[in-house]
Parts: C-alpha cells; sequence; structure tokens
C-alpha cells in the first residue's frame, strides 16, 4: 500500500533549523505511515515563493510534499470564506455566524478541483494505492478524482461534527456538496451521531440508497463509519511526566496562591464556549463566597482566524468579560480570572494540565475535542468537566457532563468537582485514561486504512 494524503495544510514547517514536522494530531498520525510506506501529502501553498513539489525531509525523503498555490483572493474566499464562515459555523449548529455568499463556493469549487489534479498527478494510479482526504475544506475533490480515476481507493475523514440533515440542508449548495463527498468509498466520523446524520442527509436530500451504514447514489457505494480520534498517549505522558514538566507546574500552582485551580484551554473560537463558561465561574463565585480568594481559573486561548470579524468580536467580549469578573471580585493577592491570549508548546501546556484540580471542557459543540484527552493523559488527580455537546463525551462517560449552556448547571459542576472525595475522583480517572489510552492516535490512523480492506 502507498498513501496519499490530502489536506488542507501540509505537514511541515520551515524553522531556524530548516524545515521540520509540524506538531498537531493529523501529522503525528499520518507521518509515520509515509515515512514507512512513502507517499505524497497534498496540501495549499500559501507563500507563493515556496516550491510546488517539496521531497522531504531534504537529504533523504521519505515522501513527497506537493502545494496547492493559492492566490491571496482565494485563499480568501475558499479558506476564510467557505471553509471558516460556511461550512464551521454550519457543521457546529452556530448559524447566527453564518455568511453565504457565491464568491466563496465558487472558488471553493475551483480549488477543490485543483487539489484533485495535483492528487491526479502525483499520486500513482495502481490498485494498492489509498488517497485520503481530510476534513471540511475538501468535499468536492472526491467526486473529482472518482471521476478521472473510476477504480482509485479514496476515504475521507471529517473531523468537525456533521449536523442534523435539516441544519446541513439550510446550505443552498448542500446537495452538490454531498455528491462530492461520496465520490469516496469510505467516510470516517468521531461517533455515530455524525455518521447517522450524514447518512440521513444523502437519504433525504439525494434520494441516495442506505442499507445500514452504506450509502449508494450514482451507482456508487460509500461506507460511513464512526473512527474516534485520540492523540499521541505515549509522548503527552513522557511530557507530564519529566521534572521540567512537574516544576513548571508547581511553580504557576505557588504563583497563583490559591488552593484550587480550574485550568480552559482552547483556540479562542466561538464554537468553544469560553463565554459561557466565564460566566458559569463568575455565577460560581456569586453562589459561594467561600471560595473567594481560594479557586483561580485560568483561560488560556490560542488566538485562531483572526482575520474573521465574528472571532474579533468573540476576543473583545472574552476582555471585557474577565474585566468584569475581575473588576467586581479581585482582592489584595487574589485574582479570579488568569487569562493568556496566546499560543504554548505542548510542553508548557503539560504544566497547566498538571497544575490544574480541574479542567473545564466545555464547547458549545465539537467533533471531539481533544484538549480532554491531553489532560485525561497528563493529570494525575484532576477532574474533568466536560460539555455533553461533544463526541468526545460519548466516549468518556466518566467525566462530570454538563450542558454548556446551562450557566447554573456549570457553575454547581465546578463546585462538585472541587469537592469530589479523593476516592471517586481516583475512579473515574483511572477509567478515564484506560478510554482515552485506547484511542490513541497510531490506532485511529491504522483503523481507519484497515476499514478499506474489511474483513471477508
Ligand atoms: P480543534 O477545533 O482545533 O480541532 P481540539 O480537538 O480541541 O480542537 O484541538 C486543539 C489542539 O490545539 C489541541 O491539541 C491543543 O493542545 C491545542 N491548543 C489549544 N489551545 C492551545 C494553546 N493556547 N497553545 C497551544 N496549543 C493549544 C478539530 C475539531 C475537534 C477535533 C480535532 C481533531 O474541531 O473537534 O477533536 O479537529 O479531529
Amino acid at each position: 500500500m502507498s498513501l496519499t494524503v490530502v489536506a488542507n495544510r501540509v505537514p511541515i514547517r520551515r524553522t531556524d533549523d530548516g524545515w521540520k514536522a509540524s506538531v498537531g494530531g493529523l501529522t503525528t498520525a499520518l507521518l509515520p505511515v509515509l515515512e514507512q510506506q512513502g507517499g505524497v501529502w497534498v496540501g495549499m501553498g500559501e507563500d507563493a515563493e515556496l516550491p510546488d513539489r517539496q521531497p522531504y525531509p531534504q537529504d533523504d525523503p521519505d515522501f513527497l510534499v506537493r502545494r496547492v498555490p493559492l492566490s491571496e483572493e482565494e485563499l480568501e474566499n475558499y479558506y476564510y470564506g467557505m471553509a471558516n464562515r460556511v461550512l464551521w459555523p454550519v457543521s457546529h449548529y452556530l448559524i447566527q455566524h453564518l455568511e453565504l455568499k457565491n464568491e466563496f463556493i465558487d472558488t471553493y469549487r475551483s480549488v477543490n478541483e485543483r487539489f484533485a489534479q495535483a492528487v491526479l498527478e502525483e499520486s500513482p494510479d495502481d490498485p494498492g494505492e489509498i488517497i485520503w482526504i481530510q476534513d471540511y475544506h475538501l468535499m468536492l475533490a472526491p467526486r473529482h478524482i472518482r471521476e478521472e480515476r473510476p477504480d482509485a481507493t479514496i476515504g475521507h475523514f471529517w473531523h468537525i461534527p456533521w449536523p442534523a440533515m435539516e441544519v446541513f440542508r439550510i446550505l443552498p449548495w448542500s446537495r452538490e456538496l454531498l455528491r462530492g463527498m461520496l465520490g469516496c468509498d469510505l467516510i470516517g466520523f468521531h461517533v455515530q451521531e455524525y455518521v447517522d446524520n450524514f447518512i440521513e442527509s444523502a437519504e433525504v436530500l439525494l434520494g441516495a440508497e442506505v442499507t445500514d451504514d452504506t450509502v449508494t447514489y450514482d451507482g456508487h457505494t460509500t461506507r460511513v463509519e464512526a473512527h474516534p480520534i485520540g492523540i499521541d498517549v505515549d509522548r503527552f505522558r513522557r511530557m507530564s511526566a519529566t521534572d521540567e514538566v512537574k516544576e513548571k507546574a508547581a511553580k504557576l500552582r505557588d504563583r497563583l496562591g490559591t488552593q484550587n485551580i480550574v485550568i480552559g484551554i482552547d483556540r479562542l473560537d466561538y464554537t468553544k464556549g469560553i463565554l459561557s463558561r466565564l460566566t458559569a465561574f463568575e455565577r460560581f463565585l456569586e453562589q459561594n463566597p467561600e471560595y473567594h480568594g481560594k479557586v483561580s481559573f485560568y483561560q488560556i486561548a490560542t488566538p485562531s482566524r483572526t482575520k474573521v470579524e465574528s472571532y474579533q468580536q468573540l476576543k473583545r467580549e472574552v476582555d471585557e468579560a474577565v474585566g468584569r469578573i475581575n473588576g467586581q471580585f479581585a482582592r489584595d493577592n487574589w485574582v479570579p480570572v488568569n487569562y493568556r491570549y496566546r499560543t504554548y508548546t505542548q510542553f508548557e501546556l503539560c504544566a497547566f494540565y498538571r497544575a490544574a484540580d480541574a479542567a473545564l471542557i466545555t464547547p458549545l459543540r465539537d467533533g471531539m475535542n481533544v484538549v480532554t484527552q491531553e489532560f485525561i493523559t497528563a493529570t494525575q488527580n484532576g477532574a474533568l468537566i466536560l460539555s455533553e455537546l461533544t463526541g468526545a463525551a460519548y466516549l468518556l462517560p466518566e467525566a462530570i457532563q454538563v450542558n454548556p449552556y446551562d450557566q447554573d448547571g456549570l457553575a454547581g459542576a465546578i463546585k462538585r468537582a472541587l469537592e469530589m472525595p479523593d476516592e471517586e475522583r481516583r475512579r473515574r480517572l483511572t477509567s478515564l485514561k484506560t478510554s482515552v489510552d485506547e484511542l490513541d492516535v497510531h490506532r485511529w490512523a491504522g483503523r481507519f486504512l484497515d476499514s478499506f480492506t474489511p474483513p471477508a
């Protein structure tokens, strides 16, 4: 078998020491496969200076990085437009952020065609070849590839939720997008809910024929399966057990000086429920004066999609909420909400995970949410408060599950997490750790690829 991965981004980045593999779940999962078996990774080229074709590593190449160069205008319409302002909000049921513009879909169509063209040029036309496309940026590419290469083996993994059919059909291009996806042999989602939603969309909107988890449309059959993603468990376990991380965690606890620390770690995105979480923490402080001076909430938010207006607005609202809460509750040596708007290394994140007594992971919707798994792996005795509207919630029943829209419920969950008896905390965490071990990202990739050849 050889592999062609097709994703919005290429898996390498330029550093002061030359080109390096980027750090991220997808790269971690797929690079070992490419290194072992060779292949191609097709992604967008955002910088006209960079070559379209770059064998990697330079000295002794294992695979080829192929860029699809995009102009600024294309990037604006395909990525910031169709992907971030259309498909992202609709898939997360947050349609108040939806912006429908013809130039978005027009550019999305042409960019998807160019990705497909690059695949056809680089990916060998032989029976062992697997073409694995990633995510909502590339819904139309599978059909283009199929039209040119009817016998190709094509898979797609969708990393975000697939919404209920009635929400997906809001998109004026819903049928065209579905037809694009149904060029695949196999489509993967994190959990069965999204599988069911996708199948219902194909059945109702296209009149496709459905048998169990397969969809037949226009003479071609696609299997649709749940393949929950994991993290690189070994890497997080090793990092969080180093002396350096332990020291950093101890220093953070000293610096904050409170008995309890609750953390939130996310990209600054309106799907992650950061504002609702802050209001819940405010309510917790209002309802529990005995905790004043005794608990700190530490929210880390990575800048994300900063060109998009709704993200700029969210940043302003979060700044304001943090100011309001600290303005009302802070006293002498106690700052109730510590907020950092920046990116940290995974190593640094591990120190936060280790320092915390509880993590507040409360997206309004999330395909999976891997911060949850990172926290579970790194913590020694932390409690997890998890939104029931995430893919992770299906897999981690031992978390304290909450409705992220219910701020009183959230405030109550914070109290419950902080007051949970040690025995119960340990029991829940042991079971959570076992679940996360099983989800490991290397196994995820293996399971998806094995699924192309189901046992006879
Ligand atoms: P994301 O929406 O990006 O991913 P998530 O799964 O939470 O969401 O992953 C975020 C990653 O960014 C984590 O690895 C985390 O460590 C990192 N990160 C967050 N804040 C950071 C900070 N301040 N500094 C540095 N790193 C930070 C999409 C879907 C998810 C799905 C994944 C994988 O939206 O639902 O789980 O893909 O399929």
